[in-house]
């Protein structure tokens, strides 16, 4: 897979060099190219940006350097490659959609700085690219580097060959809607805190139904919304009674809230 990251600061993206990516990239597995918009400037202090028409706080990303340096990234390929722009107006990035995008031949990120790039370069960028804005969630960063180092490991991971071992792709939290049951190493007891007895006595079956009932109740308590998300035809008859005794039932083949109190007067 490639991937290109447009950005005034290209040393963020750094970190990208070391660990599972970095190695994945000198394997060969992702071709991470970086580049400095700046780079894509003519005038003697490389500016990049410019006062917003109408007023208001800040400065706005001018749009030739943008156009230049997505326009040399398009070059001319004969596929439209996918422009993520990190922005809290967009998408919202989940793990259903790193899935996808990990699947995609060539990704471009264009990290914007400041209050945004003049909206005119998501129209010419159309015209080489399909444009997607991504929201992490919602909170605001200053810029799009640190989504992108997010959006690029999460990604990354998912390339084939990328993570060495592929059932931890397979276990892990989201994979399956739920958060990841609690884990635990030797020593056994610590400090007066002893491991679950269930996970110490070899008995398998055993251990994946405890694991399955800790991962149910660990999402009802933090994340009652995954599971109302759930499809109830995944869950079996012990799931259920997990659910139950953890506040929700199936109702019309939709998982809702059990009832709290009097429902009458
Ligand atoms: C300027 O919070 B964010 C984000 C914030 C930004 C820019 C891009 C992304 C550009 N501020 O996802």
């Amino acid at each position: 897979m490639r991937i290109d990251v447009v950005s005034i600061f290209p040393e963020y993206l750094q970190a990208l060099d070391i660990s599972l990516i970095g190695k994945a990239r000198r394997e060969g597995l992702l071709d991470v190219r970086v580049h400095d918009l700046r780079e894509h400037t003519h005038d003697r202090h490389r500016t990049v940006d410019d006062t917003p028409y109408g007023g208001g706080a800040g400065m706005v990303m001018k749009p030739e350097p943008w156009a230049a340096a997505l326009g040399s990234i398009a070059g001319t390929g004969d596929h439209r490659p996918l422009l993520l722009v990190p922005s809290p107006a967009g998408d919202v990035f989940t793990q259903a959609m790193a899935a996808e995008l990990s699947t995609r031949e060539h990704l471009v990120f264009a990290c914007g700085r400041y209050e945004g790039i003049d909206e005119r370069v998501y129209d010419f960028a159309a015209e080489h690219y399909e444009v997607r804005p991504v929201s992490l969630g919602d909170y605001v960063l200053n810029g799009g580097e640190v989504a992108v180092l997010a959006m690029v490991e999460a990604i990354g991971r998912l390339v084939p060959g990328v993570v060495g071992n592929p059932e931890s792709l397979i276990e892990e939290s989201h994979s399956d809607g739920l958060l990841e049951y609690p884990v635990y190493t030797k020593p056994a007891s610590w400090g007066g805190r002893e491991v679950p007895e269930v996970l110490l006595n070899g008995n398998h079956g055993k251990i994946a139904r405890a694991r399955r009932l800790w991962q149910l109740e660990r999402t009802a308590q933090r994340r009652p919304d995954l599971i109302r998300a759930l499809d109830p035809a995944t869950l079996n008859r012990h799931d259920r009674d997990a659910l139950w005794h953890a506040g929700f039932m199936i109702e019309d083949g939709r998982i809702v809230d059990k009832p709290v109190g009097p429902t009458e007067e």
